[in-house]
């Protein structure tokens, strides 16, 4: 059973609040920020990440600084990397956002980690999170949770999607 506690009820309004601050942040769209997902984690889980497509549709290179977001209260970079025949994690201070490109936040890859949850996300729930660019500054996107089974659209996929309509 589901329980509605006042914690509960501070989540969804707070990502109530943040769709008009998203349309004033971004007006120009230098960095364009889509696919924001969370994957969905036991209920008693103290850790969560989160995923997101970034373009950069500016001709300098930018980084991403830091996360936060109202359900955590830490929140790292992190990367991924085989060791010793093992998959490893590790935190950067930060992640590039390459010119004229798209930089992708998945599994396995780059990702942001929320540890000590306030609030566990819950599938099909919507929470805020911002992200501080050095040169965008800071963009806030609404963060959607889905199955641990999801997968995001690469790149690639889009670019045959592309290819094939243009045949
Ligand atoms: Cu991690």
């Amino acid at each position: 059973m589901r329980k509605y506690t006042f914690k509960h009820f501070i989540f969804v309004t707070l990502a109530l609040f943040v769709t008009p601050v998203l349309a004033e942040h971004h007006p120009k769209q230098n960095l364009e920020l889509t696919q924001a997902w969370s994957k969905e984690v036991p209920l008693t889980s103290q850790v969560a990440a989160a995923f997101i497509t970034i373009k950069n549709h500016t001709s300098t290179d930018d980084e991403l600084l830091s996360v936060s977001s109202p359900i955590a209260n830490k929140t790292e970079l992190h990367e991924h990397l085989h060791q010793d025949g093992m998959m490893k994690m590790r935190q950067v201070s930060s992640i590039p956002i390459t010119a004229n490109s798209e930089t992708l936040l998945k599994p396995g890859g780059f990702h942001i980690m929320f540890f000590d949850l306030k609030q566990v996300p819950e599938l099909g729930e919507i929470f805020p999170m911002t992200l501080t660019f050095k040169n965008a500054g800071r963009i806030t996107v609404n963060v959607k949770v889905e199955p641990a089974t999801f997968q995001a659209p690469t790149s690639t996929e889009t670019e045959k999607k592309h290819m094939h309509h243009h045949h």
